[in-house]
């Protein structure tokens, strides 16, 4: 008999075991099974959560061999090499710093922080610490965003004129979901903004890059909903459900990013069109195995956006469902089809590349940090009625 494998898996410990809990234990559970990489292994240590019961159910599903309460036991055990943390906003800091000072990898939910002030600690902290740091951007490592970003970089739209995205959502058009942490400003930093608004921003640096200014609207649209604790009182909203902005990007290109999660019609749409000289690329989360492509140089008889259908010819998608038929044409590729699930997986395919190269991972905490940076001008903004130059700190 022979050993299926010498390599040791990476030791983690999840902090928090709501809704994220589930897509990372699945990505971490199944990224052995992706990747012909016997390294590409995590061993599910430690869950834990304020709520010990959700503690237990998902260390039940998932195969955490413990769970608890206190997340100490997570940044503190020496067993335990990377902590994951998937818990409130304004509670990220706290566990971050503590994880640092224990020689701890961090994979860290979105956004960073609360604030530009926290999240640029974190960000010293994370470099100092020497270790490797990841914010959970998830859609930067989407085949097709991805494949869009290879497109920009070829030179095949030539200079990027304008950008525009969005991230909206209808699900907080309910007035009867009650008043929980993402709709106070002291746990949760920003609404819609920073809940989805944080996608779109890190998305929009990924694909044009660093912002010069910003000029903001923000409307809330519910003001009061149900107290968790008692429903049958209310209580006020302190953030915003949509945010629209407009953007100049340093390198002259301008913008427009809209983020809202009360918008009828509209379910998880992670759109953008990044427009250039000589072309044009869209996508659109509700069409997720989508990329849009326009050539200027087409013959006028073709022209048009072409859609293309996402097949292993796309970065990250050869990990999939995708079968090698060995043939040397577009013809002969396949289009199964991906989803949100695959998406936090390949976030985690790039975490284990970091870890084991010891390399920068991409998003990292100052591209965390940095997205904390433009949602505090875009705030500003708002609140003044005025363009307000995006500050980034130097670290
Ligand atoms: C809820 O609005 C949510 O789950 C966000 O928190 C995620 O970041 C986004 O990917 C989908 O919607």
């Amino acid at each position: 008999m022979k050993p299926v494998t010498n390599k040791k898996p990476f030791k983690v410990g999840m902090i928090g075991a709501g809704f994220m809990a589930k897509l990372h234990s699945l990505s971490m559970n199944n990224i052995a099974g992706l990747t012909d990489d016997p390294e590409a292994r995590f061993d599910l240590m430690r869950i834990v959560d304020v709520n010990e019961a959700s503690a237990k159910k998902e260390a039940e599903r998932w195969g955490w061999k413990e769970f608890g309460t206190d997340w100490k036991t997570v940044t503190r055990d020496e067993s335990i090499e990377i902590v994951d943390i998937a818990t409130p906003n304004d509670s990220h800091c706290e566990i971050c710093l503590d994880a640092f000072a224990n020689g701890k990898h961090v994979i860290c939910e979105k956004p960073l922080s609360i604030d530009s002030k926290t999240a640029e600690l974190m960000a010293r902290k994370a470099v100092e610490s020497g270790k490797i740091h990841m914010v959970n951007f998830t859609y930067r490592a989407w085949p097709a965003i991805a494949q869009a970003k290879k497109i920009i970089e070829s030179g095949a739209i030539g200079q990027i004129r304008h950008f525009e995205g969005h991230f909206l959502q209808d699900h907080n058009n309910d007035p009867t979901i009650p008043l929980h942490w993402r709709f106070k400003k002291s746990s949760a930093g920003a609404g819609a903004l920073g809940d989805v608004g944080s996608h779109i921003i890190d998305l929009s640096r990924f694909l044009v890059g660093e912002f010069d200014s910003v000029s903001a609207t923000m409307q809330r649209f519910i003001n009061e909903r149900p107290l968790v604790e008692d429903r049958s009182r209310k209580g006020a909203v302190e953030v915003d459900d949509f945010t629209n902005s407009l953007i100049k990007f340093q390198n002259g290109a301008t913008g427009t990013i809209k983020a809202g999660w009360a918008l009828p019609g509209y379910k998880n749409d992670v759109f953008f069109a990044v427009i250039g000289e000589k072309g044009s690329i869209r996508f659109s989360w509700e069409r997720s195995n989508e990329l849009q492509y326009f050539d200027s140089s087409d013959p006028a008889y073709l022209s048009g956006y072409r859609s293309i259908l996402l097949g292993r010819a796309h970065p990250g998608a050869e990990l999939f469902w995708f079968p090698d038929l060995g043939g040397e044409s577009s013809v002969g590729v396949t289009a199964q089809g991906m989803g949100y699930g695959e998406a936090f997986a390949l976030t985690f395919s790039h975490f284990v590349d970091s870890l084991k190269s010891e390399k920068s991972a991409s998003p990292n905490f100052i591209d965390g940090l940095r997205c904390c940076e433009i949602i505090d001008a875009i705030k500003t903004s708002a609140a003044e009625g005025t363009w307000q130059q995006v500050h980034l700190a130097e670290i």
